[in-house]
C-alpha cells in the first residue's frame, strides 16, 4: 500500500497496524485450524486445502479470542456505537485451492431466517444460511474488519479498493468497470497483526497469490442495527 495514511472517514478503509497480539493470532490460527478439519459443513477445500469458511462466529474459542483484541473493539465502538459482530468468514489462498475475485461490494447479510420486508431482496442461502440483500442504509451503518493472519502484498493476492467508492453507495455491475477506471484504486499491503477496518460497499478486488504464501484473513462484519421485525441477524454478538 502507498505511504499514504488512509481514513476510514475519508476512504472508506484504514488499516490499524500492528493491532493484534502474537498470543491472540496465534490462538485464532489454532482455532481456524482445527475447525476447518472438524466442521465440513462450513468449509470450502479444493486438493484438501482450505481457502475460505463461512459461520466462524459459531466457534465460542474464537470468541473469546476476539474479546481480547481491544484495538479493534474500541476502533470499531467508536465508529459504529457497539463492537456487535453479526457474520465471520475466513479466507486463505492455498496452492492448491487459490482464487481471485474481480471488483464488488458486499452486498448481503447473513439472516436467521427469510421473511418478506420492504426493501430486503435477492434472498440466497450460503452454507445453510439465509442471507438477503438489505436496503443500503443498513450497509452504510457496517464496518468490516479484516484480522490479517499473514503478510499480503502483490504477491499473494493482496486486497484492492477503489478509495471512497463506498460515498456512490449501490454501484450497479454495469457502472463499476468504468467506476474503477475513473478512480484511485489502492493496494492494502498488510503485516500479519494489522487489521483493515472497511466498510462493506467500498468496491474491492484481489488477484490470486502468484506463491507459496499463505494469506490468511479473518473477516468480521459489524453493525450496531437491529433488523426489522421480524427479521434477525443470523449471528449477533456483542464482543464488548
Ligand atoms: O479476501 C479477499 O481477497 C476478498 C474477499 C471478498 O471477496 C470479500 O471480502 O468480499
Amino acid at each position: 500500500m502507498s505511504s499514504r495514511t488512509w481514513s476510514i472517514n475519508q476512504d472508506g478503509f484504514e488499516v490499524l497496524r500492528a493491532a493484534c497480539q502474537k498470543d491472540s493470532l496465534r490462538e485464532l490460527d489454532e482455532i481456524l485450524s482445527a475447525v476447518s478439519r472438524l466442521d465440513l459443513r462450513n468449509v470450502r477445500q479444493r486438493g484438501a486445502e482450505t481457502y475460505a469458511m463461512r459461520n466462524v462466529l459459531r466457534e465460542n474459542r474464537l470468541v473469546a479470542t476476539l474479546r481480547k483484541l481491544d484495538s479493534l473493539i474500541s476502533a470499531v465502538k467508536g465508529y459504529t456505537g457497539k463492537c456487535c459482530a453479526v457474520r465471520g468468514i475466513y479466507f486463505d489462498k492455498p496452492f492448491k485451492a487459490n482464487w481471485s475475485v474481480p471488483w464488488h461490494q458486499d452486498l448481503t447479510i447473513a439472516v436467521a431466517g427469510k421473511h418478506e420486508v420492504d426493501g430486503y431482496s435477492k434472498w440466497t442461502t450460503k452454507s445453510g444460511v439465509v442471507h438477503v440483500q438489505p436496503p443500503t442504509e443498513i450497509l452504510e451503518k457496517m464496518i468490516t474488519a479484516r484480522i490479517h493472519l499473514d503478510d499480503a502484498d502483490e504477491r499473494n493476492g493482496a486486497l484492492m479498493v477503489v478509495a471512497k467508492s463506498n460515498q456512490r453507495g449501490y454501484i450497479p455491475a454495469r457502472e463499476v468497470r468504468e467506476v474503477t477506471m475513473k478512480s484511485e484504486v489502492a493496494r492494502c499491503d498488510v503485516q500479519r497483526g494489522d487489521i483493515m477496518l472497511m466498510r462493506p460497499l467500498l468496491l474491492h478486488s484481489s488477484r490470486s497469490s502468484q506463491t507459496n504464501l499463505r494469506r490468511r484473513v479473518l473477516h468480521i462484519e459489524f453493525c450496531a442495527e437491529e433488523l426489522p421485525t421480524p427479521l434477525e441477524w443470523c449471528d449477533r454478538i456483542d464482543l464488548g
